[in-house]
């Protein structure tokens, strides 16, 4: 498998997955201004829709969507518990927290990054968020993980969305409980190494 990446952006939590499932893969980075992947093609060619993650298969094929490729990575290996089997309860709470994480964090992070979003926006996507991350931060309370002390793909999608705050001024300091949970997962091996991989940290 290979994964294209933009550095620190959504792609890590794909990085950090294959890594705590133990799977082999090629991890490629993109340029984001010229769109050219490190293996010599054009990024735009592999996913049309010219963003990251993107993940070629052993067959040829190329999945995107992080909360397809997340499920897509637990599921190569079950024995590293990164999702519950399919068709449980337990893994629609994956699901229920994933498009949670893809639509209600990730997406209102992301006019934040953009110099073109409008001032009122950014304010108003701020808002939304600390509405969010307040919900979160009462959900997560004194649990090690998202899903309770299993660490699952939703935890590394969560921490990587949530280790932007650092670069827009967006303190978590108000929310104890998600303050120590982001460290906890930034200290797991995996997480380390991925982020190391990425350039993100020494
Ligand atoms: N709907 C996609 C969105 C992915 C996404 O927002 N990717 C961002 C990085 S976090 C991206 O590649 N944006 C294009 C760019 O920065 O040029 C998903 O959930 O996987």
């Amino acid at each position: 498998m290979k994964l294209y990446y933009f550095s620190g952006a959504c792609s890590l939590a794909s990085n950090i997955a294959l890594r705590e499932a133990g799977l082999p893969f090629e991890l490629v980075k993109v340029d984001r201004r010229t769109r050219k992947a490190a293996d010599g093609l054009d990024f735009n060619e592999v996913n049309p829709k010219g963003y990251v993650p993107a993940l070629t298969l052993d067959n040829g094929e190329v999945l995107t969507e992080n909360v397809a490729v997340l499920q897509y990575i637990a599921d190569r290996n079950p024995t590293a518990k990164l999702a519950p089997p399919a068709g449980t309860m337990e893994r629609y709470r994956l699901v229920e927290w994933l498009a949670f994480i893809s639509s209600e964090i990730h997406k209102n992070f992301s006019p934040m990054f953009r110099d073109d979003a409008p001032e009122e926006t950014k304010q108003y996507v701020r808002k939304v968020l600390s509405a969010r991350l307040e919900h979160l931060n009462r959900a997560i309370g004194n649990r090690p993980f998202l899903m309770g002390e299993q660490f699952t793909v939703a935890d590394a999608y969560l921490f990587t969305v949530l280790g932007w705050s650092r670069h827009l001024n967006f303190d978590l300091g108000k929310w104890q409980p998600l303050q120590r949970y982001v460290e906890r997962v930034g200290a797991r091996p995996q997480v380390i190494e991925a982020l190391k991989a990425e350039g993100l940290v020494k």
